[in-house]
């Protein structure tokens, strides 16, 4: 008998304590084995539908930068992936671990394929990815947020998957790096020099990472002829306002400066007790 993923209870497994620790002391984790690999399958066909093999043959979106070329996904439409975004959103409450057991709210999810550096790209998103915070770009009134950083194939340094710089979270908001002046991040802060990189991730397929978006995190380029498949899915705490500031994520056109994100467009996926 053939089992469609909607038979199955979960598409991912629970955090564990030591991971809820190493997050809250790094400002990342691994997630080894954490999402069903028929889940991950499910989004790369869904990458390939709406951008092409190639990573590039998508409706222009009217965004270029050499990170990646961005896409959004659109989970919340689809019920197996919608599925996922609650459960990852759950596992996202168990990481912020609030005292106030405030909720998750779902911010985005998007593809980005990195392009083969050795490739011309109309499109830009074949370069390495600079070190930065994501934090400042997302225009909220409070921290606690994350990306779920899924690949979508297993995938190393060769194709430039990231690095973070350990307990960078801890340190505050760092700017943006359009501020830099064309600097890396750690000339402008010396003091991220004092802390451990880690290594550039080596990913098995189901293996995810989640970065705090406090935490300092950048990428080699993509030196394989083919993308490097990703996927992130970003969340919020629920009780996260617009600060008012423009966004690179988002049209705010439909909110006033510190109102609550509103449940049309970011809907609360794991619910607070507070
Ligand atoms: O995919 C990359 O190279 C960078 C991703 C990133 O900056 C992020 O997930 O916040």
């Amino acid at each position: 008998m053939t089992t469609t993923l909607s038979q199955t209870p979960s598409p991912c497994r629970t955090v564990s304590a030591e991971e809820i620790a190493f997050y809250d002391e790094h400002g990342w984790v691994k997630l080894r084995g954490f999402l069903r690999p028929a889940i991950v399958q499910a989004l790369l066909d869904r990458g390939i539908m709406l951008m092409g093999e190639d990573g590039a043959s998508n409706e222009d979106f009217g965004i270029r930068q050499p990170y990646f070329n961005p896409f959004p996904c659109g989970g919340l439409d689809v019920p197996e992936l919608k599925a996922l975004l609650i459960a990852v959103a759950e596992n996202a409450k168990l990481l912020m671990n609030r005292k106030c057991g405030t909720g998750v709210r779902y911010f985005f999810d998007t593809f980005v394929p990195k392009l083969p550096a050795g490739k011309a790209s109309a499109r830009g998103g074949n370069g390495p990815t600079s070190f930065h915070q994501d934090f400042i770009t997302f225009a909220m009134d409070r921290s606690g947020g994350m990306q779920f950083w899924i690949p979508l194939q297993p995938c190393g340094p060769e194709k430039g998957t990231m690095s973070f710089i350990n307990g960078s979270h801890k340190m505050g908001v760092l700017g943006n790096y359009t501020a830099y002046e064309g600097r890396d991040i750690t000339e402008v802060w010396p003091e991220l020099l004092d802390l451990e990189v880690s290594e550039p991730m080596t990913y098995e397929l189901g293996d995810v990472t989640v970065h705090n978006h406090l935490t300092v995190h950048g990428a080699g380029a993509n030196l394989s002829d083919t993308p490097r498949w990703a996927l992130i899915t970003s969340m919020l705490p629920a009780d996260a306002h617009w600060n008012g500031a423009p966004p690179e994520a988002f049209d705010p056109s439909h909110l006033k400066p510190y109102q609550l994100l509103d449940e049309d467009r970011f809907p609360t996926l794991a619910r607070g007790s507070d």
